[in-house]
């Protein structure tokens, strides 16, 4: 990264400092490229909006923010929180037996994704919040996907800013646990038969530009099935070359839960994984998603969608780019 651009960051992270002492929120930077704790805030549908606006400026700054002590927080309350920082969308596009509300994620989402990547309308942003813990294990962890775009050698860059690529919610990570037992193996089929229950399938530039920072990220993660310019054999390699710069230990934020804590990610500028090392431990987590634009990518053109209608399931966000990072 160039030095102008450090101090670019450096004096935007300044600007956001005030709005935050204004809003009377404190937001202590977790790491280098991602990650946030806000404290000052008692989440619920009363936030007020100038603290909604400073979360929300916090989010694009950090990529991942946390809320502890929450404990007051119930399925209605993280609901209404999450209106307040946009427009919630239905729990999924087609897993509709886990809530009308909120999606219940049970057991860990083990594998690097950014969510419903499969539809044109990715959502902007998740409000996940710990209903169930096991008592080890089952940590969270982020990874900027702006991060892994701005450290690109040229060449790289020259490679993927022209790429595009196609998700599908077909995915193929379902692969049997060995540790599995038959229950748990049946709660999986039924899932994927239930996940899979609509096809979608939507061409997405590689490099997206964050509409609310102008930032540039790798859209990518487990629901990519193809670079339609590429060969088939030529897919996995690269695939795995870029995702392995995605999940570069320095450019992630690992959250361990306790009970009470919220943490709300930029779907725009991350991918998450979740850490399935709690054994047959009972683990419930709450999410809610917002509903997102249409990605665009550095020449201006948006994602299309190959099949599937996702309308029912999510708006289209208008999205405007936030004061600190204007051009
Ligand atoms: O299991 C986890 O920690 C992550 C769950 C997840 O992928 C999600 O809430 O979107
Ligand atoms: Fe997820």
């Amino acid at each position: 990264m160039t030095v102008t651009a450090i101090d670019n960051r450096a004096d935007r992270e300044e600007a956001a400092k005030n709005v935050y002492s204004n809003a009377g929120i404190t937001v202590d930077k977790l790491g280098e490229h991602i990650g946030a704790r806000i404290s000052g805030v008692r989440l619920g549908g009363d936030v007020p909006a100038e603290q909604a606006e400073a979360i929300r400026l916090a989010l694009a700054v950090n990529k991942v923010v946390v809320f502890t002590d929450q404990q007051h927080l119930d399925d209605d309350g993280q609901y209404a929180f999450a209106e307040l920082l946009g427009e919630p969308t239905l729990p999924h596009p087609t897993v509709t037996s886990r809530g009308s509300q909120l999606l219940t994620i049970e057991g860990a989402a083990n594998s690097w994704h950014t969510d419903v990547s499969f539809v044109d309308r990715v959502p902007k942003a998740s409000i996940l919040r710990a209903v169930t813990l096991p008592s080890w294990g089952g940590a969270t962890t982020w990874a900027s996907t702006v991060a892994a775009y701005e450290q690109l050698p040229a060449p790289l860059r020259a490679l993927v800013d022209g790429l595009w690529a196609k998700h599908s919610n077909f995915y193929d990570y379902v692969t049997a646990d060995p540790d599995a037992g038959d229950e748990e193996t049946r709660r999986r089929v039924d899932h994927y038969r239930e996940f899979t229950s609509a096809e979608y399938e939507t061409l997405h530039p590689v490099v997206r530009v964050h509409p609310e920072t102008g930032e540039r990220s790798l859209l990518l993660g487990h629901f990519v099935k193809e670079f339609p310019a590429l060969k088939p054999a030529e897919f996995g390699p690269l695939f795995q070359l870029l995702q392995n710069r995605i999940t570069r230990l320095e450019n992630t934020f690992r959250w361990n839960w306790s009970l009470g804590d919220v943490a709300i990610w930029d779907n725009r500028a991350t991918q998450h994984y979740g850490i399935a090392d709690f054994g047959g431990q009972k683990r419930e987590l709450h999410r809610i998603t917002l509903a997102g634009d249409v990605p665009v990518g550095i020449d201006g053109e948006s994602s299309r969608i190959i099949s599937g209608d996702a309308s029912h399931y999510s708006g289209v966000e208008e999205a405007r780019r936030l004061g600190v990072y204007a051009a």
